[in-house]
């Protein structure tokens, strides 16, 4: 018997498919994508100056996520990382649930693996169920995902619903070709000011 054995296999939605899918028709969504392969799902769906993606900093993409949808009322954050990246920052749901930003999303891609660090297992494959401690931190909205259709019905309410909303996406564990997008934090970081807050920032 594979030890690995997790979730039965239909069950696992392709990341590359889940991320294509949030991404699609995107309008001026701001993103900001934990590092490791979340990155790499998002260069694949094609990168975009409203992309704003964490090379390092583990732990920190909801936070940052937290900031950005604080400072831009008006404007929807999604935050793509991965569940080990969300396990190391987990206080940052707590301090959201408290501060209620309508206009963030959290979308872990629950692979229950650390892929990027050779596939060692997270705690969500001992049974920690993170759509249930961001429903403890006082979520708006917080659900496990595991069919396509509700990968549909996630796209739409990233783009409509009033949040904070946070989803858990179970996801196949393979590891997938690396789809590397710019890498100099600097310009990323000027990218996305000047995208955000035009020529005159
Ligand atoms: C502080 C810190 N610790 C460890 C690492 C090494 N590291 C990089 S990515 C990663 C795993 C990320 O796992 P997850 O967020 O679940 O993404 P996955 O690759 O599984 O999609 C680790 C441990 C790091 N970059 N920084
Ligand atoms: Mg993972």
């Amino acid at each position: 018997m594979d030890r690995l054995k997790q979730a039965p296999a239909e069950s696992r939605l392709d990341r590359r498919q889940v991320v294509a899918t949030l991404l699609r028709d995107r309008a001026d969504l701001l993103v900001i994508t934990g590092l490791g392969a979340p990155t790499y799902d998002c260069a694949a769906a094609g990168d975009h100056p409203n992309n704003f993606y964490l090379w390092g900093a583990m732990g920190g993409a909801a936070m940052l996520g937290l900031g950005l949808a604080t400072a831009q009322p008006g404007r929807r954050v999604l935050v793509i990382t991965g569940d080990g990246e969300m396990l190391m920052g987990l206080g940052a749901l707590a301090t959201i649930g408290a501060r209620k930003p309508a206009n963030l999303s959290i979308v872990v891609l629950d692979n229950e693996r650390y892929a990027e660090t050779g596939g060692q297992r997270t705690h969500t494959a001992h049974g920690v169920d993170l759509a249930a401690v961001a429903a403890g931190c006082g979520f708006a909205s917080a659900t496990t995902v595991r069919t396509k259709a509700q990968v549909d019905t996630l796209r739409d309410a990233v783009h409509t619903a009033d949040g904070p909303l946070f989803a858990a996406v179970k996801v196949d564990p393979a590891d997938l070709p690396r789809v590397l997008p710019p890498r100099d934090g600097v310009y990323l970081a000027s990218r996305f000011r000047q995208a955000l807050l035009g020529e005159a920032f």
